[in-house]
């Protein structure tokens, strides 16, 4: 009894802490959002279940995620920074997957795949020495990453795969561009969140913001909004068909 008392199950929330805020409805979002893909999932066409499931495995693996964040935060008040780079290195690659997944009628090769991963993990690995290993390199680490996002954002807007989503034409093609826009935009958020977390010439630029509300929100908007796209994609050629 005395040890409930002095280690109590659910940590306090104080009533300003807004970064735990952003925590505990980035859960529940992720919750509810890998409800609604799984449930939905077998309405579709059979060609489109897989990506929908890909959406739901981004949603579900971020959930889980944010549940040990949520705690991680509010028992030890500093950002769970080892969570979110697990989170990310499974949920980033499955993003790139998707790209593969939608643009694979129009004869996109596992080649695609694997080269947007590959990007992907080298940009989230560099991340990650700068946010938690060498922190005074963070600026150089920072840039390194930022090279292999606009490796991605060249690939997807302007590259092999922008040439397969022409061919594709219609519905997947604006499907493709909306992502691209995810990409560009919605996964520019993070480099933000960095800024503002790590030691560099940006430093009083971004120095106000919480690191973990930028990260909060980007995930929000980029794993559940990736996946309407995607939900929308497969509602519209299901209908079609
Ligand atoms: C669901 C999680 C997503 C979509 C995470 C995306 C993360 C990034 C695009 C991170 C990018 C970074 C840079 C471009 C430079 C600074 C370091 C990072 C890793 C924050």
């Amino acid at each position: 009894m005395n040890y409930l008392l002095n280690f109590p199950l659910v940590a306090k929330v104080a009533t300003d802490d807004y970064v735990g805020f952003t925590f505990f409805v980035g859960c529940m979002a992720m919750m509810a959002a890998s409800v609604f893909f799984f449930l939905s999932m077998n309405s579709f066409d059979k060609k489109w279940r897989t990506s929908i499931l890909v959406s739901g495995l981004i949603t579900f693996i971020a959930a889980v995620h944010y549940w040990y964040m949520r705690d991680y935060w509010a028992a030890n008040m500093e950002s769970p920074t080892f969570f979110r780079y697990v989170d990310w290195i499974l949920t980033v690659p499955l993003m790139c997957v998707e790209f593969y997944l939608i643009l694979k009628i129009a004869g996109a090769k596992k080649a695609l795949m694997w080269k947007l991963i590959f990007l992907s993990v080298i940009m989230l690995i560099t991340g990650y020495i700068g946010e938690a290993v060498d922190i005074p390199n963070a600026q150089i680490w920072g840039l390194v990453s930022g090279i292999a996002y606009f490796a991605i954002v060249y690939e997807i807007w302007l590259g092999s795969a922008k040439k397969l989503a022409v061919a594709a034409g219609g519905s997947v093609l604006q499907a493709h561009k909306t992502l691209c826009w995810f990409v560009l935009v919605g996964w520019a958020i993070y480099p933000i969140g960095y800024m503002a977390g790590t030691p560099g010439w940006y430093d009083g630029i971004f120095g106000g913001l919480s690191l973990d509300v930028v990260y909060n929100i980007g995930d929000a908007i980029n794993k559940i909004g990736f996946g309407l796209v995607i939900y929308n994609l497969a509602v519209q050629q299901t209908e079609k068909a």
